[in-house]
């Protein structure tokens, strides 16, 4: 077997949800994860990327994914089986704060002399708390840091002083120290998501399963493009927005990657796949010029696969029909959040915009050749209350009459938590929230509760936590039976949601019975569920599979394939002899 000079472990979020009785409710309805959150960081690919470049040997482990598919799979084994020389565990969403942290105590325990690296948006946030843990070694903090793991593990490799290493929070004998944080790169240009690497680490340790990033992604391989790193909005309850990353990652203004970088990937992605590409981060932000010169690429570039484009405020329509003279197939997601306009000013403090303006631009959207339109509600918000959550539905009712069925509504919970670094986060109560868990332990403990209505981290002045729980699956019912009523769903599919609705409000009033008389759940209940993922929390604010884009026949480009494993034999055969 190959040397592994990092392996990047993906954990569950909750360890181990398999032996767990947890309701988690639809936290993750409108992604396409399970409530274990089994999608590894994008990151995992720039940073793969990053180092084996510069001759490093990575593997991807999603564990979460290895242990939903394989009942028996048993982590332990499979980690002591492994000898690699630094093993990196993404804490980045965080409600990962209990699957990371119990991943990592394995982890030291089949392996104590090798250094456990954390990283990502919540590691840097919580770095202080997670460098007191004994079974954590760094943590590198920041989303721009392949060159200063890249120097990590090059320094650990031959005994080097760290001190040089930038955003490395560390221990040195009894000692926490914070390393100054490097310069930000000027583009997002340095690091890319090369699929490449990715099947050329299937052929390697021949194992496919451990680096596929949901659960029915081979069905539905829609992959994605970051466009820029950090934002130019400040969506209240968003811990990757300008404030969030002005005080995370300490960066003053969107990091974009370049037209002809970007494109590159895009290509990259459509020598293999057939599916969609998901343009993550509204394009418009980094001005027209950037957005022609992309366009004008991907038309030369001939890219066959649809393109999804995000918008975050309203662009203007001009924008919309440049899309579509160069690009033939595309779709559009827009996530006003809230109809009312006052909410939505207090939500995105610097953006404003108005109905009539998004009706407009959905509007010219089918008029041309798009294919499709998600319009994403949020249940959450500060000033939300019942009464306007219930009103968002009946304007998604509007918006059915007033196009076809290339546009569709979905509304979810902000859940389980209010991101840390977000305004709602550090001044909750200026926007009418409190909070039940601040620290990385608090939230840990969050989430093994036995249902979402007490994981949820906040609640709101207008909305309690069973008030925001109720109003969800009220809500869903009413949207999923517009959908059944406009033909955006297929009828069985409308019903199967409408029974998990009912089963899953069910049991959320049992276990608050349950609560409130201070009785436990019935053997029968229990084992109902136990290690339960699926049946009370996928698919109850909408069927999973409307996320989806229409599939095609074959979905994957074999031709590209067998070019990149070609590559990978000669480089193997040719290392080897190298080799002697
Ligand atoms: C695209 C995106 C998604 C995509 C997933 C893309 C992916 N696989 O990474 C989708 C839409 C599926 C998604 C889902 C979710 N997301 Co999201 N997402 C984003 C978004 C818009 C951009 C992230 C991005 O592209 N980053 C660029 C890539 C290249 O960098 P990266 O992955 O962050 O990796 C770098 C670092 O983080 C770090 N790093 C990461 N992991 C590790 C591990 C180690 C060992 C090391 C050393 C470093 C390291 O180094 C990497 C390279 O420099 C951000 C908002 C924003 N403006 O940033 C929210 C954001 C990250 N998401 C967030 C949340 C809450 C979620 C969900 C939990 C929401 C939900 N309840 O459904 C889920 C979780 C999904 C899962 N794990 O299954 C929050 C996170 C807040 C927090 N601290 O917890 C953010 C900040 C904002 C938001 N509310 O949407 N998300
Ligand atoms: S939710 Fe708002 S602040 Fe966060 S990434 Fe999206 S547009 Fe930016």
């Amino acid at each position: 077997m190959s040397a592994i000079d990092l392996l990047l472990l993906h954990p569950p979020s909750v360890y181990d949800f398999r032996r767990k009785t947890i309701m988690y409710g639809p936290i993750s309805d409108l992604i396409p994860s399970s409530p274990v959150f089994e999608m590894y960081p994008l990151g995992f690919l720039t940073m793969t990327d990053y180092l084996e470049s510069r001759g490093l040997k990575v593997r991807i482990v999603n564990l979460a994914l290895r242990m939903m598919n394989d009942p028996a799979f048993d982590v332990a084994k499979f980690l002591a089986r492994l000898k690699p020389r630094a093993i990196g565990i993404d804490l980045h969403w965080l409600p990962h704060a209990h699957g990371s942290i119990e991943v990592a105590k394995l982890v030291k325990k089949c392996h104590p002399q090798v250094p456990v690296i954390f990283g990502g948006l919540s590691a840097t946030y919580f770095h202080r708390e997670l460098i007191e843990l004994p079974q954590v070694d760094y943590v590198l903090r920041g989303d721009a840091i392949e060159p200063q793991l890249f120097s990590l593990l090059t320094r650990l490799s031959c005994g080097q002083a760290l001190d040089d290493v930038a955003n490395l929070t560390w221990k040195f004998a009894d000692e926490v120290r914070i390393n100054p944080p490097a310069p930000l790169p000027v583009t997002a240009d340095y690091a890319d998501l090369k699929p490449q690497r990715i099947m050329k680490m299937v052929l390697r340790y021949r194992d496919l399963q451990s680096v596929l990033p949901f659960n029915g992604w081979w069905q539905n391989p829609i992959t994605a493009v970051f466009t820029v790193k950090g934002c130019a909005h400040e969506c209240a309850t968003c811990g990757g927005s300008h404030q969030a990353n002005e005080l995370i990652n300490i960066r003053h203004a969107p990091t974009f990657r370049s037209p002809q970088n970007l494109v590159k990937n895009i290509l990259d992605i459509s020598r293999f796949s057939k599916g969609p590409v998901f343009l993550v981060g509204d394009l418009h932000q980094a001005g027209e010029e950037h957005v022609l010169q992309v366009l004008k690429g991907l038309k030369s570039a001939h890219v066959k696969n649809e393109i999804v484009f995000e918008v975050f405020g309203m662009p203007p329509l001009s924008y919309l029909r440049v899309i579509d003279d160069h690009v033939a197939n595309w779709s559009l997601e827009l996530s006003p959040e809230s109809n009312y306009e006052q909410i939505r000013g207090v939500q995105d403090e610097k953006v404003f915009y108005k109905n009539s303006e998004m009706e407009a631009v959905i509007r010219e959207a089918l008029r041309l050749r798009c294919h499709r339109i998600d319009v994403f509600f949020m249940i959450g918000l500060s000033q939300q209350t019942r009464a306007s959550v219930l009103g968002s539905i009946d304007y998604c009712e509007k918006l059915f009459q007033t196009s076809d069925a290339r546009l569709s509504c979905f509304i979810s919970p902000m859940g389980p938590f209010v991101d840390p670094g977000s305004r709602c986060f550090e001044e909750p109560e200026r926007y009418g929230y409190s909070l039940f868990a601040r620290t990385l332990e608090e939230h840990r403990q969050l989430l093994v509760q036995p249902s979402w209505e007490q994981i949820l981290n906040y609640e709101t002045r207008w909305m309690s936590r069973e008030e925001l729980v109720d109003v969800t699956y009220d809500a869903a019912e009413v949207l999923n039976s517009l959908k059944l009523k406009y033909g955006r769903i297929e009828s069985g599919r409308g019903q199967e949601v409408a029974e998990r609705i009912n089963r899953a409000r069910a049991l959320k009033d049992r276990l608050r019975q349950g609560r409130t008389e201070q009785t436990v759940l019935n053997p029968t209940e229990r084992d109902m569920l136990l290690g339960e993922i699926h049946d009370f929390s996928v698919s109850t604010v909408c069927d999973k599979r409307e996320l989806f884009w229409r599939n095609h026949p074959v979905n994957f480009r074999w031709l590209g394939i067998l070019r990149t494993v070609f590559d990978f034999c000669y480089e193997e055969i040719f290392s080897r002899w190298r080799r002697g």
